[in-house]
């Protein structure tokens, strides 16, 4: 068993191999010590569990689940028993439920793949530094979501005609004064048959680091609109106000130049993901040899399509297009490669940029904003060709 002692040798930031800490815990004072069998994960915080994929794991379109990336807010559910277990539905409907996993269950499956990232993947990478989680390139992944339609579960309770938005709550222990994990999405993206409420991640029932029992899937969103452990849902008139929502969250609307500040009346909400690319490998200062390099990663563009990733081998001058994966499903990433051919030594800084179906596509540097969310600069990965 891993002590909390040794527990703390675990330096946000690192790697872990499994040999090395094949145990992990929730975080908190009276949490459990769970095995989480988690391999190489980065760890970026102990505090409340943050694991990030290693770039490894960019090399199957669908993430295994010990490879899916964790963000925790608070500690999830320590002692859960299934059979007290309820979902309610109340607020603006004509008829509030109170559901056992059975009788969800008991509604028509769905399934659908989706790319979840963190809104605050590549925050490590915003200059100047913001305060936050320093997620690098693997705060995201790939899994095959199967539950029940959101839409289904609304439609038993009769969403009343002012029922606007809805929000989710989670079981999560909440410390001290923290305010609850909730917030909201708008009624059409709930109502949508995409959005589910989810039981089985990759074919196996939910682990409890992704929701176990249940979890909301918004596909295309950022990741804090999947709640986990969800137990109750509300219909509301409006947006929900607390914390998770205002001041966290949102975006400019505005353009801002970095480090710039903004009021909160100039911000709205974060919703879908914006076009990205990522270099998986090779990785920053590789030591090729020269001749035949493939240079891979993934693209993914929330809810539209990804048409196009470029590269450049010459920090941006020229660009080619890579091979694209065949687009298997929407809101999943397409993993992409370029077969790179350097004749000559010396120093390379590889890029990669996506296009998107909107037109979107990733610039020299992110669109900045205080909290270093949706990170989406032209990715860049400096390596060394020698004879
Ligand atoms: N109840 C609850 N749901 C939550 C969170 C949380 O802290 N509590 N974190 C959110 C955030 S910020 C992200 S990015 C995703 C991460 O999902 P994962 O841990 O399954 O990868 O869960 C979201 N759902
Ligand atoms: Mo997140």
């Amino acid at each position: 068993m891993i002590t909390r002692r040794n527990f703390l040798y675990g330096v946000s930031g690192t790697m872990l191999a499994a040999a090395a800490a094949p145990q992990l815990a929730w975080a908190g004072e009276t949490s459990k010590l769970v095995v989480l069998g988690k391999e190489e994960m980065i760890v970026r915080s102990f505090r409340f569990l943050d694991l990030e994929m290693p770039l490894s794991g960019f090399g199957s379109w669908v993430t295994p689940v010990n490879h899916f990336f964790v963000r925790n807010h608070m500690s999830g559910p320590v002692d859960f028993d299934a059979e007290e277990y309820r979902l309610t539905v109340g607020g603006e409907v004509d008829n509030p439920l109170s559901l056992t996993l059975k009788q969800l269950e008991s509604l028509p499956m769905h399934s659908i793949v989706n790319t979840l990232e963190c809104a605050g993947n590549g925050r490590g990478f915003q200059k100047p530094q913001v305060f936050g989680v320093q997620w690098q390139k693997g705060a995201v992944g790939t899994g095959k979501f199967a539950g029940v339609r959101l839409g289904d579960v609304l439609a038993k309770a009769g969403v009343k005609t002012t029922g606007k938005h809805v929000s989710f709550r989670g079981l999560d222990v909440v410390p001290g004064k923290v305010p609850p994990f909730i917030r909201s999405i708008p009624v059409e993206k709930a109502l949508h048959p995409d959005t589910l409420l989810v039981t089985h991640m990759n074919g196996a029932v939910l682990n409890k680091h992704h929701g176990y029992p249940l979890r909301v899937v918004t596909p295309g969103w950022i990741g804090a609109a999947s709640c986990k452990w969800l137990t109750e849902i509300k219909v509301l008139e409006k947006e929900f106000d607390g914390n998770f929502m205002k001041p966290g969250y949102r975006w400019p609307t505005r353009p801002l130049t970095p480090g710039e500040a903004v009021k909160p009346e100039e911000t709205t909400p974060l919703t879908a993901l914006d076009v990205k690319s990522i270099i998986a490998g090779p990785t920053e200062g590789a030591k090729l040899k020269p001749g035949l390099n493939t240079v891979h990663g993934a693209a993914w563009a929330g809810e539209d399509d990804i048409v196009k990733v470029e590269v450049s081998a010459d920090g941006g001058a020229t660009w080619v297009d890579a091979k694209l994966d065949p687009q298997q499903s929407k809101y999943a990433w397409r993993l992409w490669s370029y077969a790179w051919k350097p004749k000559q030594r010396g120093e390379y800084a590889l890029q990669s940029r996506a296009t998107d179906s909107q037109g979107r596509t990733q610039g020299a540097a992110a669109k900045w904003n205080p909290s270093g969310y949706l990170y989406n600069a032209i990715d860049q990965v400096k390596v060394h060709v020698d004879a």
